[in-house]
């Protein structure tokens, strides 16, 4: 009669037989790496079945049970491989399969483009460096001092009118309203002769629906002794017509500003046609693009400047309006939609 197998051999070999079918029916690499660690290995199912039959076989059987329970997880570690590369060849034969159309063209990308009011802005920087400005920036959020109290607009001066300023909440701060607060600094941190070029994003406050809240600007500062109001114009003759070509003019209309005395607002001549009158200028055959004027005593005196020794000039104008005008551009929400159709006009 034929020995049964001992009943430690058959939990073993049944253990295989069910880890070996489940291993070959994994269909997926992640669903196979997880019967393997519930059957083989150290941790798994299979070693521990050994373990206890071999602490259940008498003393002269364990080593024959050891050897049975090796070869059980050999044959575990072998089906294991032997599905992994199964699985892997599955992949790869599903991946050749998929057909790829190499005639195809390839998704093209659209080149970038410098904005319009980038290109104005470096045209101006250009202009104004050639005549030995340097260039300054500063904070968008400033203080109250640099952005009013320095340019002698105390604090209930009109033209701090809190429509026009966002505020920060709780705190002395705000988002400037011009970039003049840069050259408060840039005089705060160096002694005359000063010479600077500040370009810059500003914020105002507009319930008009054609303004926009946020626009760029540029202001010049030039402090020296014996700077005067035909020096000013000079300036800024020779920038009108090196930005328009040769033949644009300047004018200056008196005006005021808390930061300058005297002041002025200043004009070009039409540089769509020349004076003799058009839509844009509204037939006057003049376009109004900034302000300008001699630095105010009050304004050297928060800087500490001795305005008995020293005099500058001042302006300011908008980049947006002087890249319109360069670029015969009509509407400034042009400038702030990011039409591609737009902006691929300026490579
Ligand atoms: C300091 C002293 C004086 C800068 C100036 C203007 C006149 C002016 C506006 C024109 C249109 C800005 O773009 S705009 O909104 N600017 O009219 N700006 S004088 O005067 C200064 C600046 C700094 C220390």
């Amino acid at each position: 009669m034929p020995q049964a197998p001992e009943p430690e051999k058959l939990d073993v070999v049944a253990l295989v037989d069910t880890a070996e079918r489940e291993l070959a029916a994994a269909a997926t690499e992640q669903a196979l790496r997880e019967v393997h660690a519930r059957y083989g290995g150290r941790e798994g199912a299979i070693k521990r079945a050994v373990q206890a039959a071999i602490n259940a076989a008498p003393k002269d059987r364990k080593r024959e049970v050891g050897q049975v329970g090796n070869a059980a997880l050999q044959r575990i570690e072998g089906a294991f491989e032997a599905r992994l590369r199964s699985l892997g060849d599955e992949a790869r034969t599903r991946d050749l399969a998929r057909t790829v159309d190499v005639t195809l063209p390839g998704r093209s990308h659209r080149p970038g483009h410098l904005h319009p009011i980038t290109h104005a802005r470096r045209a101006i920087e250009r202009i104004f460096a050639q005549l030995g400005f340097t260039l300054a920036t500063g904070p968008q959020v400033e203080t109250d001092f640099h952005n009013f109290e320095a340019l002698a607009m105390p604090p209930d001066h009109p033209a701090r009118d809190m429509q026009d300023t966002f505020y920060l909440a709780n705190s002395d701060l705000l988002l400037r309203t011009h970039t003049s607060p840069v050259q408060i600094r840039t005089m705060l941190a160096q002694r005359p002769p000063v010479r600077v070029i500040c370009p810059g994003t500003v914020y105002r406050r507009d319930d008009d629906p054609t303004h926009s809240p946020m626009f760029h600007q540029v202001e010049g500062l030039l402090v020296d002794e014996q700077v005067t109001f035909a020096d000013l114009k000079g300036v800024l003759l020779h920038f009108a017509r090196a930005f328009f070509g040769p033949a644009t003019t300047v004018r200056l209309r008196p005006s005021f500003f808390p930061f300058t005395e005297p002041s002025a607002e200043f004009d070009l001549s039409c540089v769509f046609c020349a004076g003799a009158g058009c839509r844009t200028c509204k037939n006057t055959g003049w376009i109004e693009v900034g302000g300008a004027g001699m630095v105010d005593p009050e304004v050297f005196r928060h800087v500490d400047y001795d305005s008995e020794r020293y005099t500058g000039f001042a302006f300011g104008f908008g980049i947006d309006r002087m890249a319109m005008l360069k670029y015969r551009i009509s509407d400034i929400r042009l400038l702030y939609e990011g039409d591609h159709r737009l902006l691929e006009q300026f490579p």
